[in-house]
Order: structure tokens, then C-alpha cells, then sequence
């Protein structure tokens, strides 16, 4: 078995503070912003649907509008699309929940935040706050195939009762790892319907988020969604084996956000 070993590194920057949380549906006012961890201060949510509008909210980025979402988990074909721009989802309507106890509500819309300051760094006017959309590698990519097939993973979590998981199924419920196949390209789309952010790390392979900037798309092991935020990394699977893959928040990642990714050869004549 490849190397599962969890790597404490940088992660779990963002402290979730949840005292004060007092019931009802996930109103997670945490105010009180001074302390240089992220600060999740969601105030205005009142249904526990957290509605994360953000159109308008281009930020002097083109936004790619991408027809035919109809949300759920249907598959976005984006194939042969505009080749190596992001895609970048403007108000891309959820569609029905179906995740289970697991996810207590879910954002009525997702999008693309990569433009966005972390949660808690929005108004600081001391000094510049780099964002994803910042990010461009200085070579292009060593691969730069177009993926073949997307996989989309919902970030889910029921906050009253600490339960965090990927597409409502913590580590132990989940029957089947993530199938990549050795040698193939392929595009992880995440969908965050909680409103946390979730710092999501792969061990053994790079994620090269879809940040706009092409061939240059910058290379990550742990990219960090916001709160009802979509976006898309592309790997190339060149690591066959079994790896870890999970939130970063060790405390997500103990309570079942957590899967293995198994990286193996295709099977002739065995669908996908
Ligand atoms: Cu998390």
C-alpha cells in the first residue's frame, strides 16, 4: 500500500470557533474577527439554507457563464468547451439535496469564489490579500491533456451534530474509494454546501486548480473552498496506489471527511 501517512503540514489553518451556536439551523455568527484565524461570520443567514448570492460579485474577473447547469449532481460536461479557460460558474443553482442526515442544508446557489480574500481578511486595508485568481505557475503544466471524465464531490456536514463527510457519508459509510485510473486526466469538481470553509488535501498527486490562468493553472495539494463555493481541479492520476484524501481540519477529518483515492488500471470492458 502507497504511503497513507497523513502529512500535518500546513493545514487546518482556519479555526472554526462553534461555541455560541445555539441551535436552530447553522446561524454562525462568530464575531469578533481579531484573532487572525478565519473567521466565519455568516450573520444575515437566517434559514439555515445558507443562500451565498454572490452574483455581481465578479470582482473584475470574467465570469464564464456555463449554460445548462441544472445543479443536483448531474454531470457538467465541459469537455471541448474554451479549452484551459475556467469555467467559471456564475450562480450555478444546487439543485435537490440528496446526501442524507449528513448535510444539514444546502446553499440554494454555488460558485466560484477563487477571486474571493478569505473569510475574515475581506476588509483589511493594511495590506494586500492574495487570492487564488492570483496564483499562475511560472511553467505550464507538464500535462496538458484535457480531462476525460469529472468527478464531483459534495463537502457536507451537519454542524449541530459535528457530523463531516464527503457527499454525506463519513470515511466508514462510504463503500467504495474514489476510482482514478492510472494514467488518465480527469476533473474533481468540489461543491462546499457547508458553510465553512474545508481546506481539501490529496496525498500523492497535484491538483492543478482551475483558476483561469490556463496552462499555467497553479499546482496544490490543498486548496481551501469557501463556503457554497464550486470550482474544479484537474489531476493528472500518475500514482497508482492508495492515498489519503480529506479535509485538513484534522477534527473534520477524524469524525469521517476522509476518503481513500485508489489509483488503479482501468478494467477492459468494465464501463467508465
Ligand atoms: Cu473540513
Amino acid at each position: 500500500m502507497a504511503d497513507m501517512g497523513m502529512n500535518h503540514d500546513e493545514g487546518g489553518h482556519a479555526q472554526h470557533n462553534m461555541s455560541g451556536n445555539d441551535g436552530g439551523h447553522a446561524q454562525h455568527n462568530m464575531s469578533g474577527s481579531d484573532s487572525g484565524h478565519a473567521q466565519h461570520n455568516m450573520s444575515g443567514n437566517d434559514s439555515g439554507h445558507a443562500q451565498h448570492n454572490m452574483s455581481g460579485n465578479d470582482g473584475g474577473h470574467s465570469q464564464h457563464n456555463m449554460p445548462g447547469n441544472d445543479g443536483g449532481h448531474s454531470q457538467h460536461n465541459m469537455f471541448g468547451s474554451d479549452s484551459g479557460h475556467a469555467q467559471h460558474n456564475q450562480g450555478v443553482m444546487h439543485g435537490p439535496d440528496n446526501h442524507g442526515p449528513g448535510n444539514a442544508g444546502v446553499p440554494m446557489m454555488v460558485q466560484s469564489r477563487l477571486h474571493e480574500p478569505g473569510i475574515g481578511l475581506e476588509s483589511t486595508d493594511t495590506h494586500r490579500v492574495l487570492v487564488y485568481t492570483d496564483l499562475r505557475s511560472l511553467k505550464p503544466g507538464y500535462d496538458q491533456r484535457q480531462p476525460e471524465r469529472e468527478i464531483e464531490l459534495h463537502l457536507t456536514g451537519n454542524m449541530e451534530r459535528y457530523m463531516w463527510s464527503f457527499d454525506g457519508k463519513k470515511y466508514g459509510q462510504a463503500k467504495e474509494p474514489i476510482r482514478f485510473y492510472n494514467g488518465e486526466r480527469l476533473r474533481l469538481t468540489f461543491v462546499n454546501d457547508t458553510m465553512m470553509e474545508h481546506p481539501i488535501h490529496l496525498h500523492g498527486m497535484w491538483m492543478e486548480l482551475d483558476n483561469g490562468s490556463g496552462s499555467h493553472n497553479p499546482r496544490k495539494h490543498t486548496i481551501n473552498v469557501k463556503p457554497a463555493e464550486r470550482l474544479s481541479v484537474d489531476i493528472t492520476a500518475d500514482a497508482p496506489g492508495n492515498w489519503a484524501f480529506h479535509c485538513h481540519l484534522l477534527y473534520h477529518m477524524e469524525v469521517g471527511m476522509f476518503r481513500i483515492v485508489s489509483v488503479s488500471d482501468r478494467v477492459v470492458g468494465a464501463g467508465q
